[in-house]
């Protein structure tokens, strides 16, 4: 089986599967799991924040980031493209009562006019902004790396306007990777950051949120409020400390995969890639031109042993993971290579 509909899919490494046979665990919601402890100051340190906080999922990170930073009935400034508008249930709104300001984001960040001019004016008919959120690296604009400049530009709106910024960095070590530049440089413009252990970097579950000492400790009780005081979840933290000492370098070679695997599709008559930049571990590809659907062409590849996610009414999305390997990757581009000669003969 070759699995590309996510980088979600990953397994958990030897060496994650022995840490976590070995692991000391604690009460966490006393503060006593000292391998809960040792992963979130390492997330702290590691994105130059003063404090982290495991949670369960990307979307329960960035639930908590929000519904800490915004009261309710605020607005959020957001990306209209962003993980968090589309594809997080609504959460923001049903649980947080908070109203999503939506501004374009088509190269993967808001620019920083639109976020200025998004921000509600102090004026009795308008409701009151309280919170700006990034996206890094973009997902739906292609697995997008956004530059510490982008982020840093809309950064100093916020700052200028008082308001805090935080970045859904489900990938954000795919795009310091990407970018050749420590996370930190990401990181150090926001002030709060959600990363996922459990997607490229192959952890079985869980996210860290990382702010500042009193944001986290905000954050500690809205975590426990949504049901996610885990006990002994020094069984997640051991994998997820595995996973960053073992697993953010070498997000290098899913990179590479994906470049090989767009640079085979590319060549393909039918396919086109959109966008027509790899940029990180995703490859999304319109199969219009070949006469199927995107689910026609995704149930023939499961037959093959391939999955890949069937993104829309046009477009494939294959995800590069470390579960792939470039045999993986030339394997799926001799099977689509196949299916795209009969499809058209
Ligand atoms: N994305 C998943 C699906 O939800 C689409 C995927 O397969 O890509 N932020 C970003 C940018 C994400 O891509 C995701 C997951 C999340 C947050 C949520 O993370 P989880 O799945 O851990 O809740």
């Amino acid at each position: 089986m070759i699995d590309l509909r996510s980088d979600t899919v990953t397994q958990p490494t030897p060496s994650m599967r022995r840490a976590m046979l070995e692991v000391e665990v604690g009460d966490d919601v006393y503060g006593e799991d000292p391998t809960v402890n040792a992963l979130e100051a390492r997330a702290a340190a590691l994105t130059g924040k003063e404090a982290g906080l495991l949670v369960t999922s990307g979307t329960q990170g960035n639930l908590v980031a929000l519904l800490t930073h915004a009261p309710h009935g605020t607005e959020v400034i957001l990306g209209e493209l962003s993980h968090i508008a589309w594809w997080e249930v609504n959460g923001m709104a049903t649980l947080g009562g908070l109203m999503p300001r939506l501004v374009p984001d088509v190269d993967g960040a808001p620019r920083p006019e639109d976020v200025e001019r998004a921000i509600r004016p102090r004026n009795i008919h308008a409701g009151r902004t309280a919170l700006i959120c990034l996206e890094n690296t973009h997902a739906d604009r292609g697995g997008r790396p956004v530059p510490p400049e982008r982020i840093a530009a809309v950064a100093e709106v916020a700052q200028r306007q008082g308001l805090p910024v935080h970045l859904d960095g489900a990938r954000v070590f795919n795009a310091a990777v990407a970018l050749g530049v420590d996370v930190r440089a990401i990181t150090q413009h926001v002030d709060s950051v959600t990363f996922c252990l459990s997607k490229g970097l192959s952890a079985p579950v869980g996210s860290v949120l990382c702010g500042s000492q009193a944001f986290i400790e905000r954050a500690r009780g809205i975590r426990k409020m949504l049901g996610a005081g885990m006990r002994q979840a020094g069984w997640i933290a051991a994998a997820g400390i595995v996973a960053l000492n073992e697993n953010v370098e070498r997000l290098a070679e899913d990179h590479a995969n994906a470049r090989l695997l767009g640079a085979l599709l590319r060549e393909l008559p039918g396919l086109r890639l959109e966008p027509e930049t790899v940029y990180t571990n995703m490859v999304f590809v319109d199969v219009t031109g070949t006469g199927l659907t995107p689910a026609e062409v995704g149930a023939r590849l499961a037959e093959d042993g391939i999955r890949v996610d069937v993104f829309d009414d046009r477009r494939l999305r294959l995800v590069t993971h470390l579960g792939i390997t470039r045999e993986d990757v030339e394997r799926t581009a001799a099977a689509l290579a196949r299916l795209v000669r009969t499809a058209r003969a």
